[in-house]
């Protein structure tokens, strides 16, 4: 019967070293993989995270300057239902920086409690429902007669420490009315920047009726070049998404995006996240025939 030798030192050693080769093998390929998994993952949040942005801001653009039955009275025309900001430079007040900001107004929320057959009346019978207060925030109705009941007829959309915000700005909530520091709906995280070009059909009239209006903008400038909001026919969003993870590449990742509304290319971002812009156009529907 032959004797068990056992291993020399030697053999142990060579032993535990191929061993620590393998081990440090299978380790890296883990790591890698782990890595590229958080930069897929990161990305697909990204993609979600901008196109529900633009989602959000089309559908809310869309219906801007609907006023349901309330389109019939002399007050509406008067509501200037779009409006805007261009480059915020205000400290501390809640927008970030260089973004862009639009203010809609129409009927966002609409509970029909009954068939709005006052509201077809002329504006000199308006049912006591339907409020002719152009500001037209919450209207209760006292009974259920003949009512629409309105709510969240003003939205703002803003970046806010990169998440894009809902400002619906109610009256009725005290958290949101005269306090610099009320809560607005936070949205959608990941949006670093939101540029907004509107597009004016100057061959309106000034009064915003038709003339020779071809419903085709003649151009698209920022909200404080537009001569009148009321021409405008359609409306351009750009968003700029980040991830929310860092270090996701070993180099910074050079995007082009508009700085002062200028399309600028090669801008070296100060950390590793990875960046895309989500760009649409929307036609403001309540302003075509
Ligand atoms: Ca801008
Ligand atoms: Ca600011
Ligand atoms: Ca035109």
């Amino acid at each position: 019967m032959n004797k068990q030798a056992g291993f020399s030192l030697v053999e142990i050693m060579i032993a535990l070293l191929i061993g620590l080769f393998l081990l440090g093998g299978i380790l890296q390929m883990f790591s890698a993989n782990q890595q590229t998994y958080r930069m897929q993952s990161s990305l697909a949040r990204l993609q979600e995270n901008g196109r529900i942005a633009l989602d959000f801001l089309a559908r809310d653009i869309r219906i801007a300057g609907y006023w349901g039955c309330l389109s019939g009275l002399n007050s509406v025309p008067s509501i200037t239902d779009i409006d805007g900001t261009d480059n915020n430079a205000v400290a501390g007040d809640g927008i970030d920086d260089g973004t862009d900001t639009i203010k809609l107004k129409g009927v966002f929320d609409l509970f029909v409690l009954a068939p709005p057959l006052d509201c077809e009346k002329p504006a000199s019978t308006p049912s006591s429902c339907c409020k002719t207060d152009p500001s037209l925030t919450v209207n209760i109705c006292p009974s259920l007669v003949n009512c629409y009941r309105y709510t969240n007829s003003t939205l703002t959309y803003k970046i806010n420490a990169s998440v894009l915000q809902q400002d619906t700005g109610e009256v009725g909530d005290p958290t949101q009315v005269g306090d610099p520091n009320r809560m607005y709906n936070g949205m959608i995280e990941g949006i670093q920047d939101m540029q907004i070009l509107y597009g004016e059909d100057t061959d309106m009239n000034m009064d915003c009726s038709k003339g020779t209006s071809d419903y085709a903008p003649n151009y698209y400038v920022t909200a404080n070049s537009v001569v009148k909001m009321c021409r405008v026919v359609s409306i351009r969003i750009s968003l700029l998404a980040v991830t929310l993870d860092d270090n996701l590449t070993p180099q910074p990742i050079p995007y082009t995006y508009y700085v002062n509304n200028v399309l600028t290319n090669n801008i070296i971002p100060a950390d590793r996240k990875i960046r895309r812009v989500f760009n649409t156009t929307i036609a403001l529907r309540n302003h075509l025939p």
